[in-house]
């Protein structure tokens, strides 16, 4: 939880993360024992190697149920199953049931060569039950792998015969491949959204006024925000508000935004094609589970690393580039705010004017992971009440997200009431909508806060927009 107060922070972090030391036994929900899982995988693949197949299940199985959080245990699990039951996965047509095999012609996966036949697997039922026990652990985690998971025991149900099985599965499939083809932003629901070309979900924003700032009151508002919320309340200073003002009506034209946070899958899709930059975690501030700090380098929170997590650890300059490569570019400071807010009202949170802790992926008061159960970034959409009037989630909390804009604390009062966009340069770049590191105060839609463009941080992320044509 950092402060506009103390700018410098960005890198040397408040003394209040102390108090956030003991917080992070909630680091890994659904992970036990993350060490402890990596040495039972490890343990896993020696033995599989050395052909103890029986062994490596085994340890597979107890490194998967230490850490049911991460995919890649169960993953390699599902590996470890399938390839000791089909030695010879290099057969180029896997038999099925009833055909003749032999040590070069193995079986498919869930039946067993014996007495050179195929024939149904005795544990083929349980091991449906372990895949699709494993698959519903990791349903909101991580969708796509849910659906492999369930792919696998379909395939296992279908060819061992267990035609009971394989028909309880088809909801369940079927959901699964729905949720994940929403999770890789296929668009679904409304036919008349674009498509973006890296394929992230786009919510539609209409021409028209809303009500950009605050007031008055508003500025009190967010004054008493950050007293009940912030871990120092007896430091919270209107001044920080102030820049919010004056209110006015602001006329932004038609546009789409992501619906969500630019994630690490989506980044990582931008690094491979060679348009965008490697996340540097050795020049980003981050998170230390260990001191509960911030320090530039050492190692990210695991939760960070996450594929649907919002990348963050990125430079204006990189989600910029980002940006470009997805045929978008960043959301103008106007725009993103029309977009939390909605042009109804002159609401202080996307969901509506009352705080909630509950809501968001903020940082609590108490300690991080205390109320919001991620210590540091969650998947994206991961808080269904977080969503603005126009669709758009995690517009409060997450990450902070970059704006195109620079930042100046006046340009409200003479800013443009038509499109308006601050390219007079400054020192920094304006970020919005509050993180999972900062008080609630930094989750109204209206607050503005600012860092450094070249500024690495475990909390800042963003999302583009689109022109509507
Ligand atoms: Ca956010």
């Amino acid at each position: 939880m950092r402060h506009p107060a103390t700018q410098a922070a960005w890198c040397a972090p408040l003394a209040l993360a102390a108090l956030f030391v003991g917080a992070h036994a909630h680091a890994q929900e659904g992970c036990r024992d993350l060490l402890g899982a990596e040495q039972m995988a490890a343990r896993c693949l020696e033995l599989k190697q050395a052909g103890q197949c029986d062994r490596a299940l085994a340890a597979c199985q107890e490194a998967q149920a230490r850490c049911e959080a991460l995919p890649r245990f169960a993953r390699q699990l599902a590996a470890v199953q399938s390839d000791c039951d089909t030695p010879d996965t290099e057969a180029p047509d896997a038999l099925a049931q009833g055909q003749r095999c032999d040590a070069t012609r193995a079986c498919a996966t869930g039946l067993l060569c014996a007495s050179r036949r195929c024939v149904a697997h005795p544990q083929a039922g349980q091991k449906v039950k372990a895949l699709r026990e494993s698959a519903r652990a990791l349903a909101s985690l991580s969708p796509c792998d849910a659906r492999e998971l369930l792919e696998l025991a379909c395939g296992v149900a279908h060819q061992a015969s267990l035609s009971d099985a394989a028909q309880s599965m088809r909801q369940d499939l079927h959901a699964a491949r729905a949720a994940c083809r929403a999770y890789n932003g296929v668009a679904c629901g409304d036919p008349d959204l674009p498509r973006s070309r890296d394929g992230a979900e786009l919510v539609s924003v209409p021409a028209g006024v809303f009500f950009r700032g605050s007031d008055k009151a508003g500025l009190e508002r967010g004054l008493e925000t950050c007293r009940e919320t912030y871990t120092a309340p007896a430091e919270c200073e209107l001044s920080w508000f102030r820049r919010e003002g004056p209110r006015k009506e602001v006329f932004v034209s038609a546009f789409y935004i992501d619906k969500h946070e630019v994630t690490n899958t989506l980044y990582d899709r931008c690094v491979k094609a060679g348009a965008c930059q490697p996340t540097r975690y050795d020049t980003c501030s981050l998170f230390q589970k260990s001191s509960g700090q911030w320090k530039v380098g050492g190692q990210p929170h695991p939760d960070v690393l996450k594929p649907n997590h919002p990348a963050v650890c990125v430079t204006w300059a990189d989600a910029s580039a980002y940006c470009a490569w997805a045929g978008k570019r960043l959301p103008t400071e106007a725009e993103w705010e029309k977009a939390a807010r909605g042009s109804k009202d002159a609401r202080e949170f996307p969901w509506g004017d009352r705080w909630s802790g509950l809501n968001l992926n903020w940082g609590e008061r108490s300690g991080f992971g205390t109320v919001d159960r991620y210590v540091t970034t969650s998947p994206v959409g991961h808080y269904p009440q977080n969503v603005s009037p126009y669709g758009a989630m995690d517009m409060s909390g997450n990450a902070w997200e970059w704006t195109s804009d620079y930042h100046s604390d006046t340009y409200y009062a003479a800013s443009p009431l038509r499109d308006p966009v601050n390219t007079q340069v400054s020192t920094h770049r304006v970020l919005r909508g509050g993180s999972w590191s900062f008080a609630g105060n930094g989750a109204r839609v209206a607050y503005r806060y600012f860092a450094e463009p070249n500024n690495r941080d475990d909390a800042v992320g963003f999302r583009c927009v689109l022109d509507a044509p």
